[in-house]
């Protein structure tokens, strides 16, 4: 039963960091009079440097005189770039003039995976927003800018407190010349459940507005069937629609012959009949092999006839290896993340790819010292989240044992320690692998990855093998992932379920086998926004924070809950996304000083003046001065 909660726990259903998450205490909630922005912020980071910030107890801490990234200037206006391009002549502009290309083109990863690998999603907006003025003037010849969607939507919410929304509009307003990109899991959208269909179509509409211009769209399982309604949603908005293979198994492995050559080629064929304007292969695990990236890429640049876009990650050591044989054989662009945002469980690095194509005919023509400047400045960003390093020191060739994805691995391993189970890796790792197989040998990528940990915990937890698990006579309680998964509700993977498994999981049920949002009602958004509006009138007078606008509903459909959590707390806090990163997460010593731009042009300085003592009611007073005046915020003491 222990383990059942523990994987029902919200910080288990996604690849979000696992240290300790304390929810805010709902007597804070309870304030009456209406309190500004800038008290609601001095009150953040009264409680954050008296208590301290849940996430980051008890974890490695950065340099008490670290300083502030400061980010490279920009060099002129920025020149006219893909996004250009997109605006001026439409998406199939865009493919075809990949096609045309001799350079191989990049895409840079930092703000989305690179981040999510490394640092378990929780870099800020503020460390991306500063530097997006750089890489619109000094590098308008990357192809895209991976900065949104995949776990940053809901970790945005969840655990920085921000919306991603905003987060969007601000890189976008900085970045007008090149292409912004997006993860979308298809039917699932950026979430871990399958939404019906109008809630994928208006999550697509809205992303495109507030400025998305490329959605890699793939399927947990592979499946098209599942990817035409978010596919056909972006092709509506006019946006570039990369449908995406995500590759699996062992291309030259004769032993693992259920992905073969034929099944990637008849999936991108597919994926083409079905309106990509690009083919996406997404190596999200890392497992595709230099030798197998020839023979792949050749294959579909010949049979399928689409622009190819290449993401992979580096948790064995060689996908910069890979990397360049996909550029012999000819694809068109590829993900790589900057250098102080490369390797391990992230993407190939992005310097070195640049270098590595130098003066040969797929040359990049990027500025190699605009990058490295960049770069400069996301180590010292990253440098700020040294609580949420994973400590995978070296290259790990286990990847091919067990196949989870780059995301997925230090959040697994995060998640064995925290049931005691660290020490019994090697068996976590065996039991994934087994746990693939007896699901038939399927694609793992979130959502379809989680279900694949879940069980494999389980197995360990309860010192299960396969053959037991699969034994009719061994009672086994499935996790609840692991059930929803057989009954279809992720789709159907290539081949379908192994009838054993099938069998034992659902007793005999036999689920529909049709699309899961083909059963799901519409839903009824008008009354989704009533009914929101009507849940934050209550316990709350003030007119001023019932508006709800299209971008609020759409994370409200997408995540109800931690939507409501993230307004009830930005109601007490107010705009701490302003903040510094090293203010967010450590609050401030006595005589720092700090500001904070809460609109254009509207800027707090704050200066901390002392921490008092705590009363007999348990409250500290901490003292500050805001745009010179004296302030004193009084905190509960719950150290
Ligand atoms: C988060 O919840 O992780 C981000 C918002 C910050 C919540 C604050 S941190 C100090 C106080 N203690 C809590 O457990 N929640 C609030
Ligand atoms: C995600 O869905 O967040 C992923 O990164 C999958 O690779
Ligand atoms: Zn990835």
């Amino acid at each position: 039963a222990f383990v059942e909660n523990l994987l029902k726990h919200p910080s288990f259903l996604d690849y979000s960091y696992t240290t300790k998450f304390i929810d805010t205490t709902p007597e804070l909630f309870n304030f009456k009079p209406r309190r500004d922005r800038a008290t609601k912020i001095l009150t953040y980071i009264a409680d954050i440097t008296v208590n301290g910030h849940p996430e980051t107890a008890g974890r490695p801490r950065p340099p008490a005189d670290l300083r502030d990234p400061k980010a490279p200037e920009p060099k002129g206006a920025p020149a006219p770039g893909t996004r250009t391009l997109l605006e001026e002549k439409g998406p199939q502009a865009v493919a075809d003039w990949m096609a045309a290309q001799t350079r191989v083109l990049m895409t840079d990863t930092t703000m989305r995976d690179g981040h999510q690998s490394l640092l378990a999603t929780r870099m800020r907006s503020i460390d991306m927003i500063k530097v997006t003025p750089a890489y619109a003037a000094n590098l308008p010849g990357l192809f895209s800018v991976e900065c949104w969607g995949g776990a940053t939507f809901d970790v945005a919410y969840r655990f920085l407190q921000e919306c991603p929304w905003q987060r969007l509009r601000d890189i976008r307003e900085r970045l007008p010349n090149v292409m912004t990109q997006m993860l979308l899991r298809a039917s699932n959208g950026v979430g871990y459940t399958n939404y019906p269909d109008n809630v994928v179509q208006e999550f697509v509409r809205q992303a495109a507005e507030t400025g998305v211009d490329v959605f890699r769209v793939f399927d947990s399982l592979n499946w098209v069937e599942n990817m035409r309604v978010a596919m056909d949603a972006v092709i509506e908005a006019d946006k570039l629609c990369e449908g995406t293979i995500c590759y699996t198994g062992d291309l030259l492995d004769p032993d693992r012959a259920k992905y073969d050559l034929g099944y990637y080629v008849s999936m991108g064929k597919q994926l083409r009949d079905a309106g990509a304007h690009v083919l996406g292969l997404k190596d999200m695990a890392g497992l595709l092999k230099p030798a197998a990236a020839r023979v792949l890429i050749r294959a579909l640049k010949d049979e399928v006839g689409l622009p190819i876009h290449f993401h992979t990650h580096d948790t064995s050591g060689i996908a910069g290896a890979t990397v360049l044989a996909a550029c012999d054989a000819g694809v068109d662009a590829v993900d790589a993340a900057m250098d102080a945002f490369s390797g391990g469980t992230s993407q190939p690095c992005l310097g070195s790819i640049v270098e590595a194509l130098r003066h040969t005919d797929r040359d990049t023509g990027l500025d190699i010292e605009a990058i490295r400047e960049i770069s400069g400045y996301w180590e010292q960003v990253r440098h700020h989240y040294c609580a949420f390093e994973s400590g995978l020191q070296a290259p790990a060739s286990e990847v091919y044992l067990h196949e989870m994805p780059g995301g997925q691995f230090t959040n697994l391993k995060a998640q064995a320690r925290s049931m005691g189970l660290e020490e019994r890796w090697p068996e976590v790792a065996h039991a994934y692998a087994d746990a693939n197989r007896m699901f038939g040998d399927i694609v793992k990528v979130t959502p379809s990855s989680k279900v694949v940990g879940d069980m494999a915990l389980m197995m360990v937890a309860q010192g299960l093998t396969r053959e037991q698990v699969e034994d009719p006579a061994v009672e086994v309680s499935f996790p609840d992932s692991v059930m929803d998964m057989l009954k279809g509700n992720l789709g159907q993977p290539h081949g379908g379920w192994p009838e054993p498994i099938l069998k034992k999981v659902l007793k005999g049920e036999a689920p529909p086998t049709t699309r899961p949002g083909a059963h799901l009602l519409p839903v009824d958004i008008e009354a989704a926004r009533a009914k929101l509006v009507s849940e934050i009138k209550q316990g709350d007078d003030d007119p001023q924070d019932h508006a709800i606008d299209a971008e609020d509903l759409n994370g409200y459909l997408m995540y109800p809950k931690v939507f409501t959590d993230y307004r009830a707390r930005h109601k007490i806090y107010g705009p701490v996304r302003t903040l510094p990163t090293r203010t967010f997460f450590y609050g401030m010593h006595p005589a720092e000083e700090i500001s904070a731009e809460i609109d254009p042009g509207k800027t707090l300085e704050i200066r901390l003046q002392a921490v008092g003592e705590t009363s007999d009611e348990g409250d500290a007073k901490v003292f500050f001065e805001l745009n010179g005046q004296p302030r004193v915020i009084r905190v509960p003491n719950r150290a």
